[in-house]
């Protein structure tokens, strides 16, 4: 059989980064994937990913999320499309609700540049939004959108022009430690290597036991809407956006490369899925659902249905990520259980999977995402 120094399996979103810093640092690089590149079946599809600094999830994601700012700015100088649209991010709700005290812990913590805004100062600044008067919103400027197919493509770009081996619409069936390495069974065949990273996305549980039963793939739709005046809602009067209301989390997009806003809610745990077998197309129910949401909150964008789409989250119980090296087999590494929030991270997820697998360490802070917590 064919032999590697490393395999990743899955080049997806956090697949493709691997693969890309790998290969940089003159690794062997055999990247296999079962769909195409990019494919819409897993969680790197749809055309936006949030990109935001003021992370109210907490404030120790925030120096991940520099480095992955830098990470994408060197990506997109080399890429034909452009990677990353600053457009500001906000992040609004209640006053004393998460959201808004997060996001503004987090900008305090290490020094980002913020305002803290009223609803109404934030409609007369962005009149897309005209949020209830209760709200308020934290304005972050660094934030914005990647374009997450093309962030795909970008990394296996880079990944192939340092020598790399990607084999798409392969399948790998099972994989087994050996003496030196690991050994990988595709639908096409055995491959062996030194080292091995799994980045399967939803189907991350079947390829590593200890996630089995941790990791819980969750079915999301999205929906993109006519706005009245699509003006308002361009890239540059209409920075991202995450919301919360009492019944839940919502985001959303100014009008990008597809006619319509888009926006879904951001929920976790209410419908679990098995990533092979569920209902991809958005049903009528979907639409009502999300629809109720816009004509109360962005009535102005709340037109003709243009565009549905379903997509993955994975998440842990924590709603951390798992980044690590197997406890009984340290030449395997894991990145899985992004819970929803991972894509904007994949570009310094690549680094630190590249620096687990060649180093067996990294400088970067992932204590929290250790596989032991579980
Ligand atoms: O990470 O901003 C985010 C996000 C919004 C919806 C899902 N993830």
């Amino acid at each position: 059989s064919d032999r590697y120094d490393v395999i990743v399996l899955g080049v997806g979103g956090m697949g493709s980064a691997a693969a890309a810093h790998l290969a940089d640092r003159g690794a062997d690089v055999l990247g296999l994937e079962r769909y195409d590149i990019p494919h819409s079946y897993g969680s790197s599809h749809g055309h936006s990913r949030i990109f935001r600094l003021a992370y109210h999830e907490h404030p120790g994601y925030v120096p991940l999320l520099e480095r992955a700012a830098e990470l994408w700015d060197e990506l997109d100088a080399e890429h034909d499309r452009q990677l990353l649209y600053r457009t500001g991010s906000i992040t609004a709700g209640p006053a004393d609700g998460d959201l808004v005290g997060g996001a503004r812990r987090s900008c305090e913590t290490h020094d980002l540049e913020y305002d803290h805004l009223s609803s109404a100062a934030l409609a007369d600044r962005y009149p897309g939004y005209q949020l209830p008067a209760s709200y308020e919103a934290i304005y972050q400027p660094d934030g914005g959108f990647l374009v997450p197919e093309q962030c795909t493509v970008a990394h296996v770009n880079r990944a192939q022009r340092a020598g790399a081996t990607i084999r798409a619409r392969e399948r790998v069936v099972d994989w087994r430690p050996t003496d030196d390495g690991v050994r990988v069974e595709t639908d096409y065949g055995p491959y062996e290597a030194d080292r091995l990273v799994v980045t399967a996305g939803a189907w991350a549980a079947r390829f590593i036991d200890a996630l089995e039963g941790v990791l819980e793939p969750e079915r999301q739709v999205l929906a993109w809407l006519q706005p009245d005046d699509p003006d308002q809602f361009a890239p540059d009067r209409f920075p991202v956006w995450v919301l919360e209301n009492p019944d839940g989390l919502y985001y959303g997009f100014p009008v990008h490369h597809v006619p319509g806003f888009k926006f879904g809610r951001y929920h976790h745990r209410q419908e679990v899925v098995d990533p092979d077998a569920f209902e991809r197309e958005p049903t009528q129910a979907d639409e009502r659902l999300l629809r109720g949401f816009a004509e109360e909150h962005f009535p102005d964008a709340a037109g003709p249905t243009l565009r549905l789409s379903t997509c993955l989250f994975t998440n842990t119980p924590d709603e951390h990520f798992v980044l690590d090296r197997l406890p009984d087999h340290p030449q395997v590494v894991v990145g899985a259980g992004f819970s929803g929030h991972g894509f904007k991270f994949a570009s310094v997820v690549g680094e630190i999977l590249a620096d687990l697998a060649l180093e067996g360490e990294t400088d970067h802070e992932i204590g929290t995402f250790s596989l032991d917590r579980f």
